[in-house]
């Protein structure tokens, strides 16, 4: 009970914080955006690349909008009066980028590009009468300011999270402009921080729509088993504003559910049903359920799968069953561009490329993916671990830096709450220890916990070596569901791989061994022998022995090596074998598989056997 207040109060802290930052609180974001009758604002916008930020600073670097009209940035979308008036930008003539997608992979002067850029779309709106209108981003990274027809409508920070403005007051019947203003600048207080390994692709990289809702419109909703209680379905619906008494039907006809509930002070209606019969969610048979929620004004139709997950000592249960995860990490871009995913048909690739490894299971890492990605995970059959950008050293003392990672998360786990494919909550990637990072990590796993109980909470951790032993003793694997670790035995440490099989490891922890990186690069076509690095037998190698090593740890549910594809990162700069592509993929960028996949292949066909 303690606990959970402590929650409470931390969850309300946060919210007060955010809300002084200006950043939109979590319950802003509309569940299923997709699933709604919306305008979509995707295709070409214009842009302009301003690294000196002329389009919001004046030349005392104040910005226009402190000045008393509020006027003179990029935002207003101004063209001279007539001839003699002087206008040093202009949209209309200004190329354009696809919207969704990086900026980087769409003009080659953008290809490194770290900085501001606007972008303007001008759309035509017939305003149905009695509606409201939201603006909805599934992801701007990093920092996004946004303006309609010349007005500030707010801002929002964080790179792979969606966010909204209600802009019912701000649209015109007829033409109206949206421009943004987007920095992917990277910072030390922000998360992530200035150094990762992956590509800071900048701009609007998801979609983008104008979602049209009756004034009383359904917000939310949670439809889940209950931890506590398997053979029920419990849950929320939740409307756009606190009416009572207002009736909503949550309509389950294949499951036989059809309840009437009705909202109380808060506008939410909660509920509890036992079905008579259910069939479960699971990789082999991902079952979804079209669930359809109604009220008078507002029908939105979903699809959901039922599941539990838990663990039990170190066995990871699914469905109460016993279950070795065998998974694959993975970035969100297309090796093919390269650049962020853009369509769903790029997605599916990379989602089918880890069935073809026999994969149940994939590690969405660093960050959150696309929220179609996750429903495709729900209707491919593939369980997901989902992480927020908590990655390696950022500011642990900053409060600023914690609201950040926290929304984050919040957001995350609003979104993605009914995906019956995901089964982790993590909050973060090989942290370096200290007490600072402890008690930032610390209430970030309550967050996850407080936000929702019926998944795995964990984090990547780091281990340390004592002679041939891999020591993982981090104290917040107390706290958290899984032993998961990254350990590069063979390409970081321990030499050439067929020296790192008699390396034994000591972890503190009885829970579910489920390592969350090893691997070692390999560019595709390049053979040697298994010691010749970067060759492709350096690394079926470094699986080889790596299994043999790993096999020995007893309490061992399951994996994601590193990584799925070669990636593209500026950390990776060996001009030969490289060439800013981080090349651990067991693919290589055309699709090719390279020998290693072989032997992670087989591992897994003996591993799906064995469970
Ligand atoms: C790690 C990181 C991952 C890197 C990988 C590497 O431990 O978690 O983001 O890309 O190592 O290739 O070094």
């Amino acid at each position: 009970m303690r606990y959970l207040r402590c929650c409470c109060l931390l969850f309300c802290s946060l919210l007060s914080l955010l809300k002084a930052l200006g950043q939109p609180a979590v319950s802003d974001i509309i569940q299923h955006p997709l699933g709604r009758h919306l305008v979509s604002l995707n295709g070409n916008w214009n842009y302009i690349i301003d690294p000196y930020e002329m389009g919001y600073y004046d030349y005392r670097r104040e910005p226009f909008e402190n000045s008393p009209s509020g006027r003179g940035g990029f935002y207003d979308d101004r063209l001279p009066k007539d001839k003699t008036e002087l206008v040093e930008y202009e949209f209309d003539h200004a190329p354009t980028l696809q919207v969704p997608g990086d900026w980087n992979s769409q003009a080659p002067e953008l290809a490194l590009y770290e900085g501001n850029t606007w972008y303007r779309r001008k759309f035509t709106l017939n305003r149905a009468g009695d509606k409201r209108y939201i603006l909805y981003f599934g992801a701007v990274n990093y920092e996004a300011h946004v303006y309609l027809n010349g007005r500030k409508v707010g801002m929002h920070k964080g790179g792979f999270t969606p966010f909204q403005f209600d802009v019912t007051d701000r649209l015109k019947d007829g033409e109206n402009t949206v421009v943004v203003k987007v920095d992917n600048s990277r910072r030390q207080d922000e998360i992530p921080t200035v150094n990762t390994d992956w590509w800071n692709y900048g701009g609007i990289t998801r979609d983008v729509s104008l979602i049209e809702v009756a004034q009383r419109y359904v917000a939310d909703y949670r439809i889940q088993l209950d931890r506590n209680d398997p053979a029920t379905i419990a849950g929320y619906v939740q409307l756009g504003d606190s009416a009572a008494g207002v009736q909503v039907t949550v309509d389950i006809a294949e499951a036989g559910i059809r309840e009437v509930l009705e909202t109380d002070a808060d506008g939410r209606a909660a509920f509890r049903w036992k079905p008579r019969k259910l069939e479960l969610w699971q990789p082999e048979s991902p079952k979804l359920y079209d669930v359809r929620i109604l009220t008078a004004e507002d029908t939105v139709a979903d699809r959901i799968g039922f599941r539990t997950i838990e663990t039990r000592g170190h066995e990871i249960l699914l469905n109460g069953k016993p279950i070795f995860l065998r998974g694959i990490s993975m970035h969100d871009e297309n090796p093919m561009l390269p650049g962020r995913l853009r369509s769903e048909g790029d997605m599916r690739m990379l989602l089918q490329w880890a069935k073809d490894l026999n994969c149940n299971y994939v590690r969405l890492a660093h960050y959150p993916h696309n929220e179609k990605m996750v429903r495709l995970a729900d209707e491919m059959g593939l369980l997901v671990w989902a992480e927020i950008p908590v990655y390696w050293t950022i500011s642990w003392e900053n409060p600023h830096t914690y609201a950040n990672a926290a929304q984050q998360l919040a957001d995350l786990i609003r979104r993605d709450k009914n995906r019956a494919s995901v089964i982790v909550w993590s909050v973060g990637n090989e942290t370096p220890l200290s007490d600072a990072r402890y008690t930032f990590m610390s209430r970030l796993v309550a967050e996850a916990r407080a936000h929702d109980d019926s998944r795995l909470v964990a984090a990547a951790l780091e281990v340390h070596r004592e002679g041939k032993t891999v020591i993982l003793n981090d104290s917040l694997g107390e706290l958290i569901d899984l032993v998961s670790f990254n350990e590069y035995a063979g390409w970081y440490w321990g030499g050439t791989p067929d020296g790192i099989a008699d390396y034994t490891f000591d972890i503190a922890f009885d829970k579910p061994v489920v390592i969350s990186e090893f691997g070692g690069g390999a560019l595709a076509g390049f053979h040697g022998d298994s010691h010749t690095r970067w060759s492709e037998e350096y690394q079926e190698s470094l699986y080889i022995n790596q299994l043999k090593m790993l096999r020995a740890i007893p309490t061992l549910r399951g994996m994601t090596p590193w990584v799925l594809v070669d990636f593209r990162s500026p950390r990776r700069q060996h001009p030969v074998y490289q060439d800013f592509w981080n090349r651990k993929g067991l693919y290589a960028p055309t699709g090719h598989k390279k020998k290693a996949f072989f032997i992670l292949k087989s591992f897994y066909d003996e591993m799906e056997a064995a469970y």
